[in-house]
This record gives C-alpha cells, structure tokens and sequence, in this order.
C-alpha cells in the first residue's frame, strides 16, 4: 500500500495514540530477551552468591532467565545447553563444571546461530569461535598472590616450609590454574614444598574429609601451612585441624581464596590467616553483555573482574562492607 509521506506520518500518529511500539509486528519490541544459564551447582558460598547475583540481575535488567542446577555433573550442563537451543533462548551463558569436552554442544549451539558467553570459568577448546566473550577473574595471579602471601609470611626463616594443599574440582579452570599460579610464586625460595596435594571439590565436606586423612598421614611432622583453592574448603579444614586438637591459623597458617564471608568471619575469630578474593558477583557485568550483544554491540573477547587480597588484620575492618 503507498501512503503518501503525509499520511504516513498520521498513520504513525494514530499508532502511536494506541500505545504501541512502531518497530515490527504488533509487541515485537517489547518481547523479553531470553537468556539461558547453566550453573554448576550449589557447592560453595562462592556459587551460592554467583546465582543470587545473576537471579537479581536479570530481573533488574528485565531479562527472562531460564536457569539449569548441573548439580556439578557435566552430563547436566550439556542436556541443559540442548534444552536452551531447542527453545530456541537469544543468548547462552555458560559456567563450566570442567575444562573440556563441550566441543560438540557449543558448536550446535553456534549452528543455531545462539552467542554463548562463558562466565566465571573458561573452557579448552581450540576453536575458539565457540563462545564470544569470557568473564571471570585470572585464576592463575590468584594462585600467585596465595603463594606471595606465604612466602611473605616465612620469609627469613631457616627451616623447610612444609604445605598440604586442597585442590578444587580436578579438572576445573580454577583448579588447575590455582596450583599453576602457586606453584609458580613459591619457586621463589626453595623452603616452600608441598608435601600433600589433593581434591577437596571446593565443598566444605570434602575438604575436612580430606584435611583429616593428611593429619593422620603427617602424625609426628610438622606441617607450617595449608593452601586451600577455595574458603569453603579452608573452612572445613579448619574443624579439622581443632578436632585434631591443634590451632588453626596459628599451628598451621591458612590462605584460601574466594573472600565469602564466612572466611572474612574466620579471619576475626583468627582461625584463618588470608584470604585471595574471587568476585562472583557476575550478575550485571552478564545482563549489559546480554544487552549490549542483541543491540548488536560486539563484546570484549575476555572481561577481567578486579579483585584484592584480605588478610586477617583488615578482616574486621572489611567484613560489614563485604557484599557475598
Ligand atoms: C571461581 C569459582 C570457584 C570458586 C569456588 O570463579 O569457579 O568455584 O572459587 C566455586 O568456591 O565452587
């Protein structure tokens, strides 16, 4: 139909008079944008905070969330990543249990021309075409600044400074890059070795379960320092450790990673000796990548989150601001 340009402003006019939006198909402008979100679990104060951030998030930006519990499980986090390309969601975001074998479900979700985001942790895959942005913290500087920490806290000593370590979920970004970072600072000054390594899976059971194998393994040696890559572990290491009648932070120094509250709590009560933050409040940094990439904006490839070190001293200080 020609309208002359006249008519085509009344028209508009009268369109608009009803309310409703000029661009496309009556209520096309104003339908949700549809994000689907799978999420490892609920394992740690950590994840527990990550969720609530990215809940409270989408509803503040208006988002439709459609969020998948793997329960830690892979198997999980890919039939849900199946489920958001059959409904046919706008954008995916993506926080990986383990670093590979997601080749096969990014590269259906990229034939159904859906954008995954990763967050929180990356994955190993070469083609790296599969996701369009990565946000989440260097878990490898994390590790490093655990291990300064240490050898700052031994330094001029003349004996072998011996550590027990917690791993997080073997197989994880923040695992192996942890160790990696560790590793890598206390090469500093040869004292530092790591007599005992071991997965506690970032939860607070699993992390007493296996603190209480190494005490019995190290009965009669002495043990300086446990590096535990998550606070939740730390903290269930640390029941361990008085239920082995000793004290923790002062028998055996602490230093973890996450900064959850119940490690700036732990700090206060001098049971803790540091801990590394690991922000999850990812939320909102998610919601205006979601945004920003459906007003076809192209997104940083890797967005960094700022994060300090909190030892004991400032704990008490620190602890009515900490937010998760
Ligand atoms: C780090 C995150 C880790 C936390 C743990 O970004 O993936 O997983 O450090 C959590 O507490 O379980």
């Amino acid at each position: 139909m020609n309208i002359r340009p006249r008519r085509r402003l009344l028209a508009a006019l009268a369109v608009l008079a009803t309310g409703a939006t000029l661009c496309g198909p009556a209520g096309a402008a104003d339908k949700k944008l549809v994000l689907g979100f799978s999420q490892i679990g609920a394992e740690s104060e950590w994840r527990t905070a990550n969720t609530a951030s990215i809940k409270q998030a989408a509803k503040d930006a208006g988002i439709e969330l459609k969020f998948a519990d793997a329960q830690q499980k892979q198997e999980n986090q890919i039939k849900a990543l199946r489920a958001f390309i059959a409904q046919k969601v706008d954008v995916i975001a993506l926080s990986p249990v383990v670093e590979t074998g997601w080749g096969t479900v990014l590269r259906e979700a990229k034939a159904a021309g859906i954008p995954v985001i990763l967050t929180d942790r990356l994955v190993k895959e070469a083609d790296e075409s599969l996701w369009v942005s990565f946000m989440g913290s260097d878990f490898v500087e994390e590790g490093r600044r655990a291990g300064r920490w240490l050898l700052d806290k031994t330094k001029g000593g003349k004996e072998e400074v011996r550590i027990l370590e917690l791993q997080g979920t073997v197989g994880a970004a923040p695992a192996q890059d942890r160790k990696k970072g560790f590793e890598e600072a206390i090469k500093a000054d040869p004292r530092l070795k790591i007599a005992r390594s071991q997965t506690g899976d970032f939860s607070r059971a699993k992390g007493k379960e296996v603190m209480e194998a190494f005490l019995k393994a190290e009965a009669g040696k002495k043990v300086h320092a446990l590096y535990a890559h998550n606070d939740d572990m730390a903290l269930g290491a640390i029941q361990a450790i008085e239920e082995a009648g000793l004290k923790p932070g002062v028998d055996i120094l602490i230093v973890s990673i996450d900064g959850v509250k119940g490690a700036f709590q732990a700090m206060v009560a001098g049971k803790l000796n540091v801990t590394v933050e690991c922000s999850p409040l990812l939320g909102p940094q998610l919601m205006q990548a979601v945004k920003d990439l459906k007003a076809g904006k192209t997104l940083p490839r890797r967005m960094v989150t700022e994060e300090g070190v909190f030892p004991a001293e400032v704990a008490a200080k620190e602890l009515p601001k900490r937010k998760y």
